[in-house]
């Protein structure tokens, strides 16, 4: 099912795409209402140029909302939106609901985050047809920066494609794991950008004096946005350290209580 955004008001049952469009248009009208209230239950609504997909991601920080357009319903016989030469990507699109200014970022991703009013894109070179990080074949998948104040997307850095998340914002910063490799004690694939220097990459350091580590799952849960584990590769039963494995190895050799009860 393809849609306009905010294409209406109407009060509707509760569905993923409808919950996007209400809270689209009240955010919208919050920044818009002519007579400054909030409390008003009145709507105005605002259509942009761009088509949408029903499962399309939508990223809203304060007045800034951005989202993935589809490019194939977007005009008549679709639109290129990322100038790659076909019209068939989810490129990311941008409105401030205070101005009212729409720009189109120009950049099919994957996933969009907001880290106040800085924009982070995790961008396939393959799907988006550029070669963000020069290295002269479109493999790989990189970060992207790009903000209202700096509207040209800038390569940040070269993402771990091995990660299914791939990043998560936290309070001011973004968390992801760098696809350069790393090696030494205290080293990890970890990197933070904090919004007050949006293209700056600090490194995450650790404690292991052993070697460099890696996230193992990267995700934002009770305060913590990762788990490293060493950068050796995994075993199969995905324990770091020897005794994890026997650990494990012991439950698993362990008889099913339920099957003796049943005295199996
Ligand atoms: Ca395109
Ligand atoms: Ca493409
Ligand atoms: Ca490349």
């Amino acid at each position: 099912m393809r849609n306009q955004l905010i294409q209406s008001c109407a009060r509707v049952a509760p569905s993923p795409l409808h919950s996007t469009v209400l809270c689209l248009t009240a955010a919208i009208f919050a920044a818009c209402s002519a007579g400054g209230s909030d409390e008003s239950d009145a709507f105005i609504v605002r259509a942009t140029q761009w088509a949408v997909g029903g499962n399309t991601k939508v990223a809203i920080s304060g007045n800034n909302i951005a989202w993935i357009a589809d490019e194939a319903t977007t005009g008549a016989a679709g639109t290129d939106l990322n100038g790659d030469g076909t019209a068939n990507d989810g490129t990311v699109v941008f409105v401030d609901a205070g101005t009212r200014t729409q720009a189109n970022v120009g950049v099919a991703a994957q996933d969009l985050l907001w880290i106040g009013s800085e924009l982070y894109l995790v961008v396939s070179e393959t799907i988006d047809g550029e070669d963000w990080n020069l290295d002269t074949v479109l493999d790989d998948t990189v970060l992207v920066h790009w903000s209202q104040a700096a509207p040209t997307p800038v390569f940040v850095d070269e993402l771990d494609a091995t990660s299914t998340k791939k990043a998560v914002a936290f309070g001011s910063r973004l968390v992801y794991a760098t696809a350069d490799a790393v090696t030494g004690a205290n080293a990890s694939s970890l990197r933070t950008i904090d919004s007050a220097a949006p293209t700056t990459i600090v490194t995450v350091t650790t404690t292991d004096a052993v070697g460099a580590l890696r996230p193992s799952r990267l995700e934002r849960r009770r305060g913590h946005v990762g788990q490293l584990r060493a950068g050796a590769a995994r075993p199969a039963d995905g324990c770091c350290t020897v005794a994890q494995r026997r650990s494990r190895a012991a439950q698993r050799d362990r008889p099913d209580p339920r099957e003796v009860r049943r005295g199996c």
